[in-house]
C-alpha cells in the first residue's frame, strides 16, 4: 500500500519512524511519503490560508495549493481522506475498507478547515472521505491521521506479528474485548478468575463472551442497539 500525507507540519509525522512503521517488515508492506503543502505556494510568504467569505473568526485554507499538490499525488484508484470534525466517524469497519485499498492520500487541514470546493472538486473523480475521530475538536488533522493510519495499517496481513491477536479484540465482533490477565495468580489481594486457570476451553469461551457483553452494556450500550 502507498500512503501520501499532505500537511503544513511535516515533522509531526517523524513519530512514524518510531511507531509501527519503524519495523523492517512494515516498510516493505507500506510506502509512506510526507508532503509539505507550502511547497505548492507561489508567493514569498508561502501563505496557505485566507479570511473566510461571509466573515467570521479564523482562517480558511486556500484551494490553489491543495489543487496543485493533490493533482500531483492522486491516481485513478486513490482514496482521498480529509480529516475533519465535520466528517463521518472513523470506525473499525472503515479501517478494514482502507486496509484493502492500494493508495491513501491524507489532506491535513488546519485552522477552520479547507475551502469546501477542494472536496467538491475531487469528489467528481475520486472516492473522498471526510473523516472524524469523534465528537470533540482538535487543532488540525495531523493527530487524526496518525490514529487512522495506525488502526488501518495493523490490519494489513503481515503488519501485526500474531494475526490471531486481531480476531479477538474490541470492535471486531461489535463488542468490547473481554478482560485479560497474566501472572501472578494473585496480586494485591485480587485473584485471576478461577475459570481461566483450568483447561476447559468451552467454559473459558463462554466466560469471555459474557464479560464482553457485560463490558459493552456498561461502557458502550450504543453498540448493542442493532
Ligand atoms: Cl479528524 N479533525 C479535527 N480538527 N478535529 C477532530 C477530528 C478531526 N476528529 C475529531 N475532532
Amino acid at each position: 500500500m502507498k500512503v501520501d500525507i499532505v500537511t503544513i507540519f511535516p515533522t509531526f509525522f517523524d513519530v512514524l519512524d518510531v511507531s509501527l512503521l519503524g519495523k523492517a517488515a512494515a516498510t516493505k508492506l507500506v510506502d509512506v511519503a510526507i508532503h509539505d503543502l507550502r511547497d505548492a505556494t507561489t508567493d514569498v510568504h508561502k501563505s496557505v490560508d485566507d479570511t473566510p467569505y461571509g466573515g467570521g473568526a479564523g482562517m480558511v485554507m486556500k484551494p490553489e495549493p491543495w489543487g496543485v499538490t493533490l493533482d500531483g499525488l492522486l491516481e485513478d484508484d486513490s482514496i482521498l481522506l480529509v480529516p475533519s470534525p465535520a466528517g463521518v466517524v472513523f470506525s473499525q469497519d472503515m479501517a478494514r475498507e482502507l486496509a484493502a485499498g492500494s493508495h491513501l492520500v491524507f489532506a491535513c487541514g488546519r485552522y477552520e478547515g479547507i475551502d469546501s470546493r477542494v472536496v467538491e472538486h475531487y469528489q467528481q473523480t475520486h472516492r473522498v472521505i471526510e473523516v472524524s475521530l469523534g465528537d470533540y475538536v482538535l487543532n488540525g488533522g495531523e493527530v487524526a491521521v496518525l490514529a487512522i493510519l495506525e488502526a488501518t495499517l495493523r490490519l494489513i496481513p503481515g503488519f501485526v506479528g500474531n494475526p490471531e491477536s486481531l480476531v479477538e479484540e474490541s470492535h471486531e465482533a461489535g463488542l468490547l474485548e473481554y478482560p485479560s490477565y497474566t501472572k501472578p495468580r494473585s496480586w494485591r489481594g485480587l485473584d485471576v478468575p478461577e475459570v481461566l486457570l483450568g483447561g476447559n476451553h468451552e467454559a473459558i469461551r463462554q466466560w469471555r463472551y459474557e464479560r464482553s457483553l457485560e463490558r459493552t452494556k456498561r461502557a458502550r450500550p450504543d453498540l448493542l442497539e442493532d
